[in-house]
């Protein structure tokens, strides 16, 4: 084990970027970027620093200490990593914390959270995205372990009043590798199809990723997919259905081991993002009156469930 440590010269030339989240991906960003020499803060409630043990991809563990973000001082970059449900109270929250010209990344699961939040915002203040692949899970309170490498993708979802290097760079250490795109929403779109098909199907019936390879699922996995290339390409943004199923093969293959994000809410009796995912789609769906069978009758089963 070694401790992370923090290079003066570079705490001088960059930023200190204030992670909020204390999730997988939010502390994986953190660890990530400290590792990388960034400074960085905690949101967090309590006064009180918190420390991480955390279990790299090449099995070496590191030590972090987060400080909490000393309330007063303005923040001008932010990493905003909570559930979709908690975005827009997150934002009001901190707005009075944010400086002018903030620069705000967003990253979760699931769709409909930009408006609102772009609406929140002022001219001068920035919002971008991150989309990550990057698989993370917290072993307990104080352990993360990042369990898959993977990527991100980073989009301005607002105009850039003035470029900021500092985000790029920040995202590229934090979660990289990272490519930028103009706009996010294929992306974004791309993502939700696996989510929607992987994530309330797994909680559902409390199983591992890799047990929806098993035959009995494949007829309701193929319409499920379906049914969301209908939405997508309704809303402008076409998804190619067979390469699609062969990405949605793949994340069973690759994270077989896996439990998804909406499993461990479920386990920990935690709210789940589903109606940012298959309540997403089915509200779009309703936009263009499409009817949606497979998609209406899984949420229902979710919400019936309890979730
Ligand atoms: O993003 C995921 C999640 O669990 O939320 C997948 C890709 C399904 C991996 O578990």
């Amino acid at each position: 084990m070694y401790p992370a440590m923090n290079s003066n010269a570079m705490q001088s030339a960059n930023p200190t970027w204030v992670v909020v989240g204390k999730g997988a991906i939010g502390l994986l960003a953190a660890c990530q970027a400290q590792l990388r020499q960034w400074p960085v803060a905690l949101w967090l409630r309590q006064p009180q620093p918190i420390q991480i043990d955390f279990r790299q991809l090449t099995q070496e563990h590191s030590q972090h200490h987060f400080s909490s973000w000393p309330v007063g001082t303005p923040i001008t970059h932010i990493f905003i990593a909570v559930k979709a449900f908690d975005v827009q109270s997150c934002l009001q929250q901190l707005l009075p914390h944010l400086s002018d010209d903030a620069q705000i990344v967003l990253s979760h699961n699931g769709m409909g959270t930009l408006e609102p939040a772009r609406a929140l915002l002022s001219s001068k203040q920035q919002l971008w995205f991150v989309s990550t692949t990057h698989g993370a899970y917290k072993a307990d309170k104080h352990q993360l372990i990042h369990s898959g490498s993977g990527q991100s993708v980073l989009a301005a979802v607002t105009a850039p009043p003035k470029p900021d290097s500092k985000v790029q760079q920040f995202v590229a250490d934090a979660l990289g590798p990272v490519t930028e795109v103009d706009n996010i929403e294929p992306c974004l779109w791309q993502k939700l199809a696996i989510n929607c098909l992987i994530n309330p199907l797994t909680a559902l019936h409390n199983i591992q990723n890799g047990e929806l390879a098993q035959a009995k699922y494949q007829p309701q996995l193929k319409q499920l997919l379906h049914e969301v290339c209908l939405v997508a390409e309704a809303e402008g943004y076409p998804l190619h259905e067979a390469s699609c199923w062969q990405l949605v093969q793949q994340v069973i293959e690759k994270t077989a081991a896996n439990r998804s994000s909406m499993l461990q809410d479920r386990r920990a009796n935690r709210p789940t993002e589903l109606d940012f995912i298959s309540g997403f789609v089915l509200k779009q769906a309703k936009k263009h009156q499409l009817t949606l069978p497979a998609h209406a009758c899984l949420y229902q089963q979710c919400q019936d469930a309890g979730f």
